[in-house]
């Protein structure tokens, strides 16, 4: 059974739309198989996103991922990865499909509700960068 991690990002938190959107992967059939709510530090959040340091919104976007708590959600299934990613939808959120996650409740680039990892390979990192022992020294 494969495993995603998702992240569901501080508008959402804020939006208070953390339990629809848990239950939409629920009811999808995807499996909770763990979860904690974390204040993303930005010295985390730099290496997470370092692939996107050159764009003119990656200090905006660390700002606003460690503005408050986010929760971290790791979803079982099979294919979990690419079933998520479709439930999730497109980056920004005003072109995103209706009947996708963020099709519903974005229309916002950075504030998309979401966070999933690409594939198991990202997945897997990601798994052991949020752990606790792996917290970096900011
Ligand atoms: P996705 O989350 O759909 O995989 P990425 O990895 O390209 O998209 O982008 C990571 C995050 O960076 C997005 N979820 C969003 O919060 C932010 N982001 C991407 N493009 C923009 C943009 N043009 N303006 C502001 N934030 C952006």
């Amino acid at each position: 059974m494969e495993r995603t991690l998702v992240i569901i990002k501080p508008d959402a938190i804020n939006r208070d739309l953390a339990g629809e959107v848990i239950q939409r992967f629920e009811k999808k059939g995807l499996k909770i198989a763990g979860m904690k709510m974390a204040h993303l530090e930005a010295c985390t959040l730099k290496e997470h996103y370092a692939h996107h340091k050159d764009k003119a919104f990656y200090e905006e976007l660390i700002n606003f991922m460690s503005s408050v708590p986010s929760i971290l959600l790791v979803l079982e299934g099979k294919a979990a990865c690419a079933v998520v990613r479709k439930m999730v939808g497109s980056t920004l959120g005003r072109e995103a499909e209706p009947g996708t996650i963020r099709g519903d409740y974005s229309v916002s680039n950075q504030c998309n509700v979401v966070h999933a990892s690409e594939n198991v390979e990202i997945a897997e990192h990601f798994f052991d960068f949020y752990t606790p022992e792996n917290k970096k020294a900011c």
